[in-house]
């Protein structure tokens, strides 16, 4: 009986931020709470992170040097650890670590994105415009995309592409992509280095790729997936609805995980929107995906432990961003196997080099306070401006040495 009454208060809870989706529609005869424990894992390469994750962790991220990681998992998602032989530490609910459920007014919700990109393309409409992907699934908010180019024919220009927001609780990653539109758009007129980058490059910016999940972390609420109801769950993990590879491998068929895959590859309209916008960028030589947090720069594959085919290229500019920012460079399947990945899906489908940059420490986590968003910005700054510096044959890092432009 007692069961059944925390399993109804855990539906009402869903979405709120209290009460997580996980709980709903499993038999757990044993909850005697509702939600979630955090926990510290202690785990050892790939494979076991993998088990832990397709066990039910709802991995915040990891310290991949002293392999830790770090999340929260419900009763059936520990019991689930416990008989894979995964022995997760439980931690006292931890500022420092995951997540805080408090929106620092610095950081803006998706009205204020719209209204400041608006503003700043109808500042500058000769070096940038703002268009709609198309709309998130509660059929109400756009997902904002933003090219930024200098003045005259810019259809020879080799483009670059920066993804943020996926996942809706990595909150740091809308700043930094709105950082970079201001740096280009406002230092075009300051900085001849931006000039020159703008008058020979079109940059893409999409700051906020998930924003209905994002409306839920404005909330107050804890929300990784996108907010379409099923009827075992709600939301769709975006960053493994992409169509490539999709379903292989560190995905869930369960709506109420974490990791859903969605019902079909591609099946959100999310999904369908970026993947359409992705796929028309005229002359996309390369990109980058914004996630958090766990300090790493990765490239493809994330499906397989197989060496992509221009692996010397990849690692080779993975290892030159994390240069930069001091970030840990890797091959993403080293972190754990993951498909139907954004990352993949712009390298396997069309052919363009495309990487992910997990941004801030454990101290972060999902939602550190606003000042640290500036902060992180600056730590990935340089990196981006290389990447676009590199749009025009992104293969010269291994041709050439010692460059450092
Ligand atoms: O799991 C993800 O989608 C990403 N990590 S996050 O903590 N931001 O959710 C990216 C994972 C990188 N790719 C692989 N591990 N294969
Ligand atoms: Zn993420």
């Amino acid at each position: 009986m007692r069961s059944i009454v925390v399993l109804a208060l855990a539906t009402s809870l869903a979405l709120t931020g209290c009460g997580r989706q996980q709980t709903v529609g499993r038999t757990l005869p044993t909850v005697t709470a509702p939600g979630q424990t955090q926990v510290r894992l202690a785990y050892h390469g790939s494979v076991e992170l993998g088990r832990a994750v397709e066990a039910g962790l709802d991995l915040f991220g990891v310290d991949a040097d002293k392999g830790l990681a770090f999340g929260q998992v419900d009763q059936g998602g520990l019991a689930a650890l416990q008989r894979a032989g995964l022995h997760p530490e439980l931690v006292a609910p931890d500022s420092r670590m995951g997540i805080r459920n408090t929106f620092d007014k610095g950081y803006r919700t998706y009205e204020q994105v719209t209204t400041q990109l608006h503003a700043w393309a109808d500042q500058h409409p000769d070096r940038m415009s703002v268009k709609s992907a198309g709309k998130a699934w509660e059929n109400e908010r756009e997902i904002w995309t933003t090219r930024i180019t200098g003045p005259g024919d810019a259809s020879k220009r080799p483009a670059v592409s920066f993804t943020a927001n996926l996942h809706a609780r990595e909150l740091v990653t809308v700043e930094v992509a709105m950082n970079l539109i201001q740096t280009l758009v406002e230092g075009y007129d300051k900085d001849p280095a931006i000039k020159k980058m703008l008058d020979t490059r079109v940059v893409y910016v999409a700051p906020m790729m998930n924003p209905d999940g994002h409306h839920q972390a404005e909330k107050g609420g804890d929300w990784r997936k996108n907010t379409h109801k099923f009827a075992g769950g709600t939301g769709v993990d975006l960053n493994r609805n992409f169509p490539f590879q999709w379903g292989l491998v560190g995905t869930s068929n369960s709506a109420s995980s974490d990791i859903y895959r969605g019902p079909s590859a591609a099946s959100e309209p999310e999904t369908q929107a970026v993947r359409d916008y992705l796929s028309s960028i005229p002359n996309l030589k390369i990109g980058m995906d914004y996630h958090s947090f766990s300090n790493l720069v990765m490239w493809p594959w994330g499906w397989t432990d197989n060496p992509p085919p221009d692996a010397p290229m990849l690692s080779a500019i993975g290892k030159k961003l994390a240069g930069f920012n001091h970030y840990k460079p890797e091959q993403a399947s080293e972190l754990y196997a993951t498909s139907g990945t954004i990352r993949d899906f712009v390298y396997g489908q069309l052919h363009v080099p495309y990487f992910t940059t997990e941004m801030g420490g454990q101290n972060d986590g999902f939602d550190p306070p606003y000042a640290r968003a500036q902060q992180i910005w600056e730590e990935n700054k340089p990196g981006a401006l290389w990447l676009i510096s590199i749009a025009d044959d992104p293969s010269q890092v291994t041709r050439r040495t010692g460059i450092d432009r």
